[in-house]
């Protein structure tokens, strides 16, 4: 594709090593204790450490009015779905082991073993809000909305910023059968998606130095595009609640944190979103977060990638991988935003 060639022929004449700070540059390792530095930062930013302490004093136990989490899942019957054979990987899947233990979903805790504690989401009822710029704002029960798309399995890539990777089994339904579903008005320009905010369940969001709920959004072109994937299943199960149940997105060609998990609103809009990493630090996490091995991360390079199980390392491919499909969404977009749109 045309728009991919030229993409990659500007990406090219931009040196690595002319834009990483090469002596302060983090390693890998450092790079995925991420969220140390951010809480580091956040206190030292003042005023936090009190509002820390406060918090731990009116921690409520788990029981005290948390609804309880639910033995099976309803969406059993769903899955596993057929496999949509378009989407190839180029290298081995991620072990299911691997996949579900070692996960970023905050809402739990900062660490990369949280599991466990994420057994603790309840997954019914859950109410999926369709809002904003539509023809009819609702609320929709997740079953219901499960009844009205058809389902399939899709091997994609998975990139997270902290440049690691994994090759995953997704099940869902594309995302442009919701957007039909929720029948936007031509001034919708985004959505806008808001993850559950239930601090007794979700104890991670007793860290107040985060701007919770957790917040993503996507262009209408980006959640129209056929990589789009609302999931509901991983390894042809019921996706685990620690992978972002009942309902995440994954756009695989943006870095892993576009993928926000564990959905309860989509909200039609006409200003673009804030998402929680970038109100958190829109430097180094962008609204755009498109894949490029040659923009890095303010702190670390994105030139390769470790395979989470495997440890072998890979070179870093722009957009994931995935430039067929979507090089054209950003089309002129480069001039306008630059790096931003890889960070
Ligand atoms: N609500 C929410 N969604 C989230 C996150 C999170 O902390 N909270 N972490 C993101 C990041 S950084 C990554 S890499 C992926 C990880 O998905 P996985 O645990 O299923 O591999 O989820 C993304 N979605
Ligand atoms: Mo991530």
């Amino acid at each position: 594709m045309a728009t991919l060639a030229k993409i990659q022929k500007k990406s090219r004449t931009r040196s690595p090593q002319a834009v990483v700070p090469p002596r302060w540059r983090m390693s890998e390792s450092e790079a995925t204790d991420e969220s140390v530095w951010l809480k580091r930062r956040a206190l030292m930013q003042g005023g936090l450490i009190a509002g820390v302490a406060g918090a731990a004093g009116v921690t409520a136990p788990f029981a005290d009015g948390a609804r309880a989490a639910t033995e099976e899942d309803p969406s059993a019957h769903l899955h596993p779905a057929p496999r949509n054979e378009a989407y190839v990987l180029d290298r081995p899947l991620t072990t299911e082991e691997d996949a579900t233990q070692y996960n970023n979903f905050y809402e739990f805790g900062s660490s990369k073993t949280i599991h466990e504690k994420a057994q603790k989401l309840y997954l019914r009822p859950w109410d999926i809000e369709i809002t904003g710029l539509v023809k009819n704002p609702r609320t929709i029960g997740v079953d219901e909305l499960f009844s009205q798309v058809s389902f399939e399995e899709r091997l994609y890539r998975l990139r997270c910023v902290e440049a690691w990777a994994m090759a995953l089994p997704w099940t869902g339904f594309p995302m442009r059968d919701l957007v039909a579903l929720a029948e936007p008005l031509g001034s919708a320009k985004y959505v806008k998606m808001t993850t559950l905010e239930d601090p007794k369940v979700m104890r991670g969001q007793k860290a107040v130095w985060y701007p919770w709920p957790y917040i993503e959004g996507l262009t209408m072109d980006e959640a129209m595009n056929e990589l789009a994937f609302m999931v509901t299943g991983l390894y042809g199960k019921p996706l685990p609640k620690q992978n972002g149940s009942p309902l995440r997105l994954v756009v695989p060609w943006k870095y892993g944190f576009k993928s926000i998990k564990s959905i309860v609103s989509f909200e039609f809009t006409e200003e673009r979103p804030v998402s929680f990493w970038e109100e958190v630090q829109g430097k180094e996490y962008g609204f755009w977060a498109n894949v490029n091995p040659v923009v890095p991360h303010p702190r670390w390079s994105q030139a390769s990638e470790r395979m989470i199980g495997s440890n072998e390392r890979r070179d870093t491919l722009l957009f994931n991988g995935y430039g067929e499909e979507v090089a054209h969404l950003y089309a002129g977009l480069e001039d306008e935003f630059g790096d931003l749109l890889y960070r």
